[in-house]
């Protein structure tokens, strides 16, 4: 028969397990950004929920609090110990700062 894949091509292009499905996103400026798998767990439900990155500038950690594969909390944490978060408002589309503190 004409138009059958090999299996492993077709698990390829249909399977969920270890991919993007599992990928934390991130709106911002009306676009979506993969920021690849979750890597911690801060709230202990078992879920992976957050991912860090870090620079020069220092370290930003991306959350997602509500489960649902959207990052809804940026924390940043500069090199010298500054610490600013953002959250994300899902009804407006719109991050906003939260108050900017220090690392005590
Ligand atoms: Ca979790
Ligand atoms: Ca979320």
């Amino acid at each position: 028969m004409d138009g059958d894949l090999p299996d492993d091509e077709a698990a390829g292009a249909h399977g969920t397990a270890g991919g993007v499905g599992e990928h934390l996103w991130l709106s911002e400026s009306g676009r979506l950004w993969d920021l690849g798998p979750a890597t911690a767990d801060t709230d202990a439900d078992g879920v992976g929920d957050s991912l860090s990155r870090n620079d020069a500038a220092g370290l930003t950690v991306f959350t997602d609090t509500d489960g649902d594969h959207r990052v809804d909390l940026v924390t940043r944490i500069g090199a010298d110990g500054s610490v600013s978060s953002s959250t994300y408002d899902p009804d407006t589309g719109q991050w906003s700062a939260a108050r900017p503190g220090r690392l005590r």
